[in-house]
């Protein structure tokens, strides 16, 4: 398409982007970032995004889960914190007050992994786009949550991030998954373009687009196709925009060292790598 940016990785060029930390910095200065998923059933895709934002370098990082997995989730990660919530029949229940702290309280929020098909999501996620002016980061089933009311998104006061794999992406569009991979390019572009957001469309060559700029990615290998996989690139992703990334570079940035993390996994663990290794090489992939 005329006038469409499109750059690849070839050159390295994500790692321009990363930013040295100054020396005095503090944990309150390298961003406060929330990640409200889990459900009784998925309660390790909440830990991946949480631990994958504290190794990608957030300063506080919290996890806004239901109280019945807290305990799995903070014994496993104790370096993260909690904000309590209630649920019904296993999924998380939230009230509008609820909310509004959560939004006021973190410099960046990401909603879905782990969150489950609960419609509750869907009327959470309406109130977060109406009245948010942080950075959002919605994934997972917070996508397929997001689906039947995905015109909010044009009436949005923040910058939101979408990290669909072509699955989610079927379901948001109606387009079907062989001709979503078949044309990721131009899917990607036009809905980033009509919803005013930022998509990126997962899978071998992620593409990342804002609507005007495209990257494709080239970082990544067949061994991260494994799940919990995507979880880890919402924390990073979230912890970038925390550290105070735009949320366009953030996306880029994360795709590419996600990919580079799982490339150093795969050289220990072949196809056999889960998404805690890809976690464990985070901190490599940014030196
Ligand atoms: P198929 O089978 O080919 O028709 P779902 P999910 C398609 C949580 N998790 N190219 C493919 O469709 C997540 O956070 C929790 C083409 C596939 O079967 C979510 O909240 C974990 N097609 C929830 O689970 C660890 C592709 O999509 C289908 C594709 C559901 O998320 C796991 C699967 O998508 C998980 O992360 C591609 N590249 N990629 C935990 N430990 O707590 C995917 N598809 O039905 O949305 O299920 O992605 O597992
Ligand atoms: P999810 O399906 O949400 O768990 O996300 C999977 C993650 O792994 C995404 O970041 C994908 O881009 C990445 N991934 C999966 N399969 C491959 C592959 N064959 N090559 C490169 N990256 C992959
Ligand atoms: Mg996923």
């Amino acid at each position: 398409e005329e006038g469409l940016k499109i750059t690849t990785n070839y050159s390295e060029f994500p790692k321009s982007l990363l930013k040295k930390r100054h020396f005095d910095v503090n944990k309150g200065s390298c961003g406060k970032v929330a990640v409200i998923g889990g459900c009784f059933n998925m309660s390790g895709a909440v830990t991946l995004s949480l631990k994958a934002a504290l190794r990608t370098g957030s300063g506080l990082v919290t996890g806004v889960v239901q109280r019945s997995i807290v305990d799995r989730i903070a014994s496993f990660l104790p370096e993260a914190t909690y904000r309590i919530c209630n649920e019904k029949d296993g999924y998380l229940l939230f009230t509008t007050r609820e909310l509004d702290e959560i939004m006021q309280s973190y410099d960046a929020v990401a909603v879905g992994v782990g969150i489950g098909r609960s419609n509750h999501i869907t009327s959470v996620i309406s109130y977060l786009l109406e009245k948010s002016t942080k950075p959002l980061i919605i994934d997972a089933d917070g996508l397929n949550m997001l689906c039947s009311i995905k015109a909010r998104l044009k009436t949005k006061k923040c910058q939101v991030v979408l990290t669909p794999h072509p699955g989610e992406f079927s379901r948001l569009t109606g387009l079907d998954v062989d001709y979503i991979n078949k044309n990721r390019v131009d899917v990607a572009v036009n809905f980033a373009k009509e919803y005013g957001c930022i998509l990126l469309l997962k899978g071998a060559s992620t593409v990342v687009t804002d609507g005007d700029r495209v990257y494709i990615n080239t970082t990544g290998n067949p061994g991260m196709a494994t799940g919990g996989s995507g979880d880890v690139l919402t924390g990073v992703i979230l912890s970038l925009i925390g550290q105070g990334y735009t949320p366009y570079d953030a996306a880029l940035l994360g795709a590419y060292l996600h990919g580079c993390a799982g490339d150093f996994a795969y050289k220990k663990y072949g196809n056999g790598l889960v998404a805690s290794d890809i976690i464990e090489y985070i901190g490599q992939a940014m030196l």
